[in-house]
């Protein structure tokens, strides 16, 4: 007998990250029942999973946010210009409390399958818990950074050390005085290697691709400084929301070959001293990542610093990156400084490859074998579209986002997808490539007024509105991100944010890169115009 209790409600939100909390506050403001579900077994979303040491935002604090609680923004404490995961996470926890939003969320409960149904034109969606919802409108937040890769490798199950992926990390750990393997140097690895390379005992860097890292220019947040931004706040989001990418400066207009050699060489230098990613990306010159010759000179510029700050001319050597850059910009708290360490090495998979995991560690095609305590595999995620495509989800032809994303994952603004109605995605396919926060805020605001002038003016017919993505909006929109994104390097460098991370998926465009500020236009003239990129029935 199935004993699943049913349980109907306006609205399913599926998340618990800044995504999830934001929109089952408005919507349950705007007096509609809400059940928020997530896998997790508290608030948080990817700071929930992701406390592996040295797990930081690479946004400045004051920028990872939410920037309409003025209260909070000015009170909430922060120690350093970078929040560290403990710091997101109590925050998120405490914007909960003070908006009583916890009432609403149901924890480890894990959608396991959503299905329109048209009988009764609502979505049933199941969960692992013995518990099925019908909602007349599902929301999900379930994260782009969120669905783990995890490379196989032979030998794997044989392993007997301890085992870690970054995005789902442990509360009770301890690396010290162990020997360490680390799979990965993105944002992830080189924040893990940083944190823990002086407490371990060895610590080998199983490197496939180098990566560009510039300084984070972290320090501590004095009163001073913490005054000034307070008194700020209005002109900083301002700025933030009409920018590119919200991170709290003025991308440059500059292109880099219109400037003397030495006048480049010294903005670059002020950007390295400055720090952060993508200030010195997109804060420097305009065509880093659109001419060849300007993403070179800003490549050279980085390679000389890291040929500068390991002293091993070997290890120099598989530290420095090769390809263009043009992956997401990464900044650290002197990674490259760890190798200058004994115990800290690394190894060019590229050279060497892992050929399989035994039991006492990871055996490389030199036929040797490393002896490794713990292994962590900072792999990264099947980003974007990897938490829809791994669950059945029935629009309302039975057919399932997977099917319908085989060729690359496609929506309209990033938060609809045509047969699948009144589903509103947070951070969907094509959407803002950005800081985050103020991107996830702009679409959940979108999302509840859209819901809300749907049920305004269907009030008194005794019915609700169903509201669903027209195709040819689909196709505009679908077909834009493509040709904004056809000059970008970015495109040719394989990393998530193209999808080409994850072994058999396909590589597509999964980002919207016109930027913050032109897409809050493009929102804002959709809504202007009675949504005429949907339709209602
Ligand atoms: P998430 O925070 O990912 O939350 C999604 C939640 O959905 C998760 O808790 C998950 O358990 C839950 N979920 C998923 N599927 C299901 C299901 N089927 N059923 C139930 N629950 C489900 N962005 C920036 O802008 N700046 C940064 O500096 C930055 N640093 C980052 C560092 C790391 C290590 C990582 C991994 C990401 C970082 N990001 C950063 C991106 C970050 O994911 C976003 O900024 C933001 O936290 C996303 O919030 P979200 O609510 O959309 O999703
Ligand atoms: P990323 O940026 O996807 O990095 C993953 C790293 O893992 C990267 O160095 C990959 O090398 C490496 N990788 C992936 N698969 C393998 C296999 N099979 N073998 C060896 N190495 C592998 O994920 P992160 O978690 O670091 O960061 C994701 C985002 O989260 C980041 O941009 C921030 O926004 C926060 P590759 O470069 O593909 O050769």
């Amino acid at each position: 007998m199935d004993d699943t209790m049913q349980t109907r409600v306006d609205a399913i939100v599926v998340g618990a990250g800044f995504g999830g909390i934001y929109m089952c506050k408005k919507l349950t403001d705007q007096g509609l029942s809400v059940k928020l579900i997530e896998a997790a077994s508290d608030v948080g979303g990817t700071w929930y999973w992701n406390r592996y040491p040295g797990a930081m935002s690479d946004t400045n604090s004051h920028l990872y946010r939410y920037s309409w609680d003025k209260e909070d923004l000015q009170k909430c404490p922060w120690s350093r210009t970078y929040l560290r995961q403990p710091e997101i996470l109590r925050y998120l926890q405490d914007v909960v409390e003070r908006h009583r939003i916890r009432q609403h969320m149901q924890f480890d409960t894990q959608m396991t399958s959503a299905e329109w149904n048209p009988e009764i034109n609502s979505w049933t969606v199941k969960t692992n818990a013995a518990l099925r919802f019908e909602a007349k409108y599902l929301v999900t937040a379930v994260g782009l950074l969120s669905k783990k890769n995890y490379p196989s490798y032979p030998g794997i199950e044989t392993y007997k050390g301890e085992l870690y992926h970054s995005g789902a990390w442990p509360k009770q750990y301890d690396l010290s005085g162990k020997r360490v393997g680390v799979i990965g140097n993105g944002s992830t690895g080189v924040q893990i290697i940083t944190a823990i390379a002086d407490d371990v005992k060895r610590l080998i860097s199983f490197q496939r691709t180098p990566q560009y890292v510039v300084p984070s220019g972290d320090k501590i947040a004095t009163p001073d400084y913490r005054d000034k931004i307070n008194a700020d706040y209005e002109a900083i989001w301002k700025q933030a929301k009409e920018s590119v990418f919200a991170f709290g400066f003025e991308e440059s207009t500059t292109p880099l070959m219109s400037v003397s050699k030495e006048e480049r060489e010294r903005i670059f230098e002020n950007a390295w001293n400055e720090g952060n990613g993508f200030r010195f990306m997109f804060g420097t010159f305009s065509d880093i990542v659109t001419s060849e010759e300007a993403n070179e000179a800003a490549a050279q510029f980085i390679r000389t610093k890291i040929r500068g700050r390991v002293n091993d001319p070997e290890k120099a050597r598989r530290l420095l990156p090769k390809e263009i850059y043009a992956k997401r910009p990464l900044c650290d708290t002197e990674y490259y400084e760890k190798f200058n360490s004994d115990h800290v090495d690394i190894i060019d998979l590229n050279e060497t490859p892992i050929t399989e995991f035994t039991e006492k560690g990871i055996k490389t095609d030199d036929g040797t074998e490393h002896d490794l305590d713990a292994i962590i595999f900072a792999t990264g995620f099947d980003a974007v579209d990897g938490n829809y495509t791994s669950i059945p989800f029935k629009g309302k032809n039975g057919q399932t986002l997977r099917q319908r994303w085989s060729d690359g994952a496609t929506s309209y603004l990033g938060l609809s997808v045509p047969d699948f109605p009144n589903l509103f995605m947070i951070l969907g396919p094509n959407g803002p490539f950005t800081n985050l926060p103020p991107s996830i805020e702009t679409q959940v605001e979108f999302i509840d007024e859209l819901i809300a002038q749907s049920i305004r003016s269907s009030s008194g017919q005794g019915r609700y509105s169903i509201i669903e993505a027209t195709s040819n909006a689909e196709h505009e929109w679908t077909d834009l991100c493509d040709n904004i994104s056809k000059d970008s390097l970015f495109r040719r460098s394989d990393s998530w944010i193209f999808g080409a991370n994850v072994p058999g998926k396909k590589k597509s465009v999964l980002f919207y890169f016109g930027g913050l500020g032109e897409y809050r236009k493009v929102l804002d003239a959709e809504a202007k115009s009675g949504y005429k990129g949907y339709s209602f029935y």
